[in-house]
């Protein structure tokens, strides 16, 4: 079996690849190692930038994110009980962000892809790369029985965190750089109407807690617990009930709690692999880089890094030059990086540290206090959530 773009990996960046590719009329093959079920059923971020929309819109697949998506104008800080805007189109001049679900990403995508008919191998096993530092690369993986071998000129790695090829890379030919927050998300979803109308990101002495939605009936609460927490030691009413106490009053007192429909526990940590390429094959989203969720920044960054690599394999493909392809790694990770810092900066300024000493906790709540009393300091948090440009 032959193409030209081996993709790896069926989550969002995998799958905006190929819908670009295919558009372009550049050959590709996806190769995931689950089934289409269970890619379809996670859920995960929430927070769209305007940049992520305009690459949808581009792939064609914006249809129902159109009529579906949520367009905020601002968030909210809340602390000390209170409440604070950030108005992000008064601050950005103009911008905003959409709320819409990752997992509604992901169905547009593979149902743009089934139309137009291109392959992809689902609950491929034993995934392997090879020569990837040839002009000749592999992947070799089974489904089922049965061995497949499929050659291509260039290998995406587009399979998360935990996928094969970063591993791929010798290790004397990547560089990694890591830190793990001392703490996770309970992340919970419920057919409630949300807190509030837009997103609230609340600080409070008892942990960090997240108010968002998926729409005007479905809600998407966080709450921080400890990093070795489980899921099964919180029941429904106990979730709320904290939730509850790390919200202002008035935002508490009118909030809707009700049955989980999903429930799950995401660790915390920054992450960022380089290059992110290795002869023929190159990384992209998850595979090279993780950030905490407090920026709303993962999702984001995979469709930045997406439409670097499109536009450096349309001009190898298209226009036979290879200069996008040289220049792909330092352009993504100059955004990367930007984004890296904006994540752990949010994520210092919002969550419990407990190793923290009277004297940080005092630089944490003085830091927002600045922030919500200078319009230059919202503007800074303002122009970084909306998105820095690509
Ligand atoms: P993904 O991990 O989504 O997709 C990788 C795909 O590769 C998966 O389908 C996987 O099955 C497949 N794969 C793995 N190994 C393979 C192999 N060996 N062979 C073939 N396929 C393989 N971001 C936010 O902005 N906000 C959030 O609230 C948020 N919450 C998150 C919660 C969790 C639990 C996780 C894990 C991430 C969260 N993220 C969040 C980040 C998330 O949205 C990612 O940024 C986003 O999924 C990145 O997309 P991909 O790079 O496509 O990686
Ligand atoms: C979500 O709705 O899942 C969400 C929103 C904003 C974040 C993280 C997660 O920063």
């Amino acid at each position: 079996m032959r193409t030209q773009v081996a993709i790896i990996g069926a989550g969002p960046a995998g799958l905006l690849l190929g819908q670009l590719l295919s558009r372009a009329g550049i050959d590709n093959v996806i190769v995931e190692q689950r089934s289409r079920e269970h890619v379809l059923s996670r859920i995960r971020a929430g927070v769209l930038e305007q940049g992520m929309v305009d690459l949808l819109r581009e792939a064609g697949v914006a249809g129902r994110l159109e009529r579906e998506g949520l367009v905020h104008d601002g968030v909210c800080l809340a602390f000390a009980d209170a409440l604070h805007r950030i108005d992000l189109k008064a601050l950005t001049g103009g911008k905003t962000v959409t709320v819409y679900g990752q997992t509604e990403v992901t169905h547009d995508l593979v149902e743009a892809r089934q139309a137009l008919g291109r392959p992809s191998f689902y609950e491929a096993q034993d995934v392997a790369l090879h020569a990837i530092d040839t002009d000749r690369p592999r992947v070799s993986f089974r489904i089922g029985e049965e061995a497949q071998e499929l050659q291509c000129d260039v290998i995406a790695g587009c399979d998360g965190y935990h996928g094969v090829c970063r591993r791929s890379i010798p290790e004397n030919a990547i560089t990694s750089f890591e830190r793990v927050y001392p703490f996770g998300w309970l992340g919970l979803l419920v057919d409630r109407p949300p807190a509030a109308p837009e997103l609230i990101y609340a600080h409070h002495e008892r942990g960090f807690a997240l108010c968002s939605m998926r729409s005007p009936e479905r809600s998407r609460y966080y709450i921080q617990v400890p990093q070795n927490e489980r899921v099964e030691a919180w029941s429904d009413e106990a979730f709320f009930l904290e939730l509850r106490r790390r919200l202002p009053v008035e935002i508490a007192a009118t909030l809707v709690a009700g049955p989980a429909i999903e429930k799950s526990i995401a660790p915390l940590r920054s992450f960022v692999a380089e290059p992110m390429r290795f002869g023929r094959l190159f990384l992209a989203g998850d595979a090279a880089h993780i950030v905490p969720p407090t920026g709303a920044k993962g999702l984001n960054l995979a469709a930045s890094d997406i439409r670097y690599l499109f536009d450096a394999l349309r001009e190898h493909f298209l226009d036979h030059s290879a200069a996008g392809l040289e220049s792909y790694s330092a352009r993504a990770l100059a955004r990367i990086w930007k984004a890296e810092r904006f994540s752990w900066w949010m994520t210092g300024l919002l969550h419990r540290f407990p190793e923290r000493n009277p004297f940080e906790q005092r630089m944490q709540q003085a830091e927002l206090d600045y922030l919500v009393g200078s319009p230059a300091a919202a503007a800074a948090l303002a122009e970084n959530y909306v998105g820095l440009p690509y």
